[in-house]
């Protein structure tokens, strides 16, 4: 450093330590300071249990404070331990700031003398360089640790696989080991005697990019076009878990929720054979079938066994063995199933289903039928 630019350095120090802090100010710093440790409010410490109502703002909103899978779990551990490390340096740094600000503050009969001046000292500079960068080795060795075990590339030995397509606005479910693909609700096994087990997603998109996120059960993980993600889940409790597309996708993005069944195996098995079936085919409800099929639709909904072999929506086979309809807008009440026949962008604005315009009893025989879709 030239002299010049020395004696620069050493007037602007000058200025600056004439620049002190007037005294009315001191104290409502030190308030300011102080509320940065105040408690942040308590989380919900809740599983969504299966008599919550589902997706309709009484449920209890999803949270990862509180995880039930094993992916959740590292990530919530992680974190506490970062803000552990970080929250600690911050204390530190802001208590010696607070304890300079009242220390050295400006007092009656001081000078503008220069305090004496202090130029290296390698012990205290060896500290400052050492100890932040093992720091940031720490986090950065236990984030890795981390991300390696949580994400994973192939589907862990015994794995249920489920593809999970992400559509505007509505989530698909495929089960291809077991031939069948249903909607808005994804059923995963847990051992009957709560022994975990590991569900492997496969994330697509068909049409623009979407995030998967439950947040009691694993990190959010984005589903984006001619792309192939994966997600490790491995919940320990069974229960409702509710999430919701994370990544803004148009009109109904906010009514895209997830619902995750995690259910001892034997109810999972039993609900895989259900839905392995083709439709149920009741022979009081023909003529409702029978708009049904000679509607349009057909074009964009499957009912299995029947002529609607439409991919563009929801499967319908099994419509009745969800508790919820437009992915979680509303409860699947027979209510609720009638006025989104009659006009589907009341209940779920900007959704890709038009009001198709049935009379009053065309309707009610059509909800008729779908109500034996069970
Ligand atoms: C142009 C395509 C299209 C036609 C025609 C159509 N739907 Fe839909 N339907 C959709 C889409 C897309 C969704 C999913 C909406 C969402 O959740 O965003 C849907 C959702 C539904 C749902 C809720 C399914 C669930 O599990 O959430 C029902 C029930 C339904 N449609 C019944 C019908 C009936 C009955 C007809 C004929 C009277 C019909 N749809 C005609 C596209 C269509
Ligand atoms: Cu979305």
């Amino acid at each position: 450093m030239g002299l010049r630019s020395m004696a620069k350095v050493r007037s602007i120090r000058l200025k600056a330590n004439r620049l002190t802090m007037p005294r009315r100010l001191v104290w409502p710093c030190l308030m300011f300071i102080s509320l940065l440790w105040l408690p942040l409010p308590a989380q919900a410490e809740s599983v969504i249990t299966t008599d919550a109502p589902i997706c309709n703002g009484a449920a209890p909103s999803p949270t990862m404070f509180a995880p039930r899978s094993t992916p959740a779990q590292d990530i919530l551990d992680i974190t506490w331990l970062v803000i552990g490390i970080v929250g600690t340096l911050g204390v530190i740094v802001m208590a010696m700031i607070a304890f300079s600000i009242v220390r050295y503050r400006h007092r009656e009969g001081d000078t503008d003398e220069d305090p004496p001046q202090v130029y290296g000292s390698s012990p205290i500079e060896l500290a400052w360089t050492i100890l932040p960068t093992l720091i940031v080795f720490i986090l950065f060795l236990v984030s890795a640790r981390g991300i390696f075990e949580i994400e994973k590339e192939i589907a862990p030995e015994g794995s249920l696989e489920v593809t999970v397509v992400g559509h505007r606005w509505w989530w698909e479910f495929d089960y291809p080991e077991y031939g069948f693909v249903t909607a808005g609700e994804l059923h995963i096994p847990i051992g009957d005697d709560n022994t975990p087990i590991s569900t492997f997603l496969t994330l697509e998109s068909a049409d623009v990019i979407h995030s998967f996120w439950v947040p009691q059960l694993a990190g959010k993980t984005d589903v984006v076009p001619n792309r192939i993600n994966h997600l490790w889940l491995e919940p320990n409790t069974p229960g409702r878990y509710l999430g919701q597309c994370a990544e803004y996708c148009g009109g109904a993005h906010a009514n895209m929720l997830i619902t995750v069944v995690v259910e001892p195996e034997s109810e999972f098995k039993k609900w895989v054979a259900n839905q392995q079936k083709k439709a149920v085919e009741d022979p009081a409800v023909v003529r409702g079938r029978a708009i049904f099929e000679r509607t349009a639709c057909i074009n964009c909904h499957t009912v299995r066994g029947t002529v609607a072999n439409g991919t563009f929506a929801p499967d319908l086979t099994h419509l009745m063995s969800r508790e919820i309809i437009g992915s979680g807008a509303v409860p699947n009440t027979p209510e609720n199933l009638r006025q989104w026949v009659y006009d589907p962008q009341t209940i779920k604005p900007g959704c890709d289903m038009p009001a198709m315009k049935l009379t009053n009893e065309e309707i009610d025989l059509v909800c008729k039928y779908l109500e034996t879709l069970k």
